[in-house]
């Protein structure tokens, strides 16, 4: 089976710290061509889907009525991020086991915060973002808290403390009991190899497709093989141009 994995699209209603970045009509034949390109069986919307810090999920909703329509009769997978843990029909997270009985985790990733991932750290930032929001109808408190609390940089509008390392050292822990584990939520694509436990094992990051990018993995479950995709922003890019792995015969 092909899985193609994407998360942190951040759709929101345009308006407002728009963060999603793509025309919908553009985003959706974006992603057409990588699952033709690919042959990819199965789509996984790897958390933080949508934007659910400032708006409400009708108010998305409305605007984005028909790319949610896609999601839903194509069939993807979608898995709860901290941005979007209340959406309805998510999952926590997604498991498959191939042939050989090698196992694939995937998760957003954001368990391995503080803020996110406990109880009393979820009540805390749920809290500070219901006042947030509130707050952020006054231009200038919202420009005051992004540079108190250093929340993005300035071009990309990026978590900076994001610590890729803390994400890795958490995949780690789950690859004790997996052989590979597909994390979103840092916005960095990135894949690790390694040998852990006497055997090989694979973290992969599916990056991000906010701010007008498309990121993703594609994983063969059955050889393990994999690709990480990266599209130029705002180009004519012929997605034929992808690598594309060597499939193993008779797969
Ligand atoms: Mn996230």
């Amino acid at each position: 089976m092909i899985l193609l994995v994407i998360s942190d699209l951040h759709i929101d209603t345009g308006k407002k710290l728009g963060t999603f970045g793509w025309k919908a009509k553009a985003f959706m034949s974006t992603l057409d061509k990588v699952i033709e390109h690919y042959g990819v069986d199965q789509v996984i919307l790897n958390g933080d889907i949508f934007d659910l810090y400032k708006y409400s999920y009708n108010e998305i909703a409305e605007v984005n009525a028909k790319i949610i329509d896609y999601f839903n009769q194509k069939g993807f997978i979608q898995l709860r991020g901290n941005h979007d843990i209340w959406v309805p029909h998510t999952h926590d997270h997604f498991y498959i086991k191939n042939s050989e009985g090698k196992t694939i985790h995937i998760e957003h990733g954001h368990k391995a915060d503080f803020l996110n991932g406990t109880r009393i750290g979820r009540f805390i930032s749920v809290t500070m973002y219901l006042f947030l929001k509130w707050l952020v109808r006054f231009r200038w408190v919202e420009r005051k808290f992004y540079s108190a609390v250093d929340y993005f940089d300035d071009v990309n509008r990026i978590p900076r403390k994001y610590n890729t390392i803390k994400y890795l050292m958490y995949a780690l822990k789950l690859l004790k009991k997996y052989d590979m584990v597909i994390l979103g939520h840092t916005h960095k694509l990135e894949s690790h190899k390694v040998y852990y436990l006497n055997s090989k094992k694979i973290y992969l990051n599916c990056g991000t497709c906010s701010l007008g990018r498309f990121q993703a993995v594609v994983v063969d479950t059955e050889s393990f093989d994999f690709e990480t995709i990266k599209i130029p922003r705002k180009s004519e890019f012929d997605v034929s141009q992808l690598p594309i792995f060597k499939k193993k015969k008779g797969n």
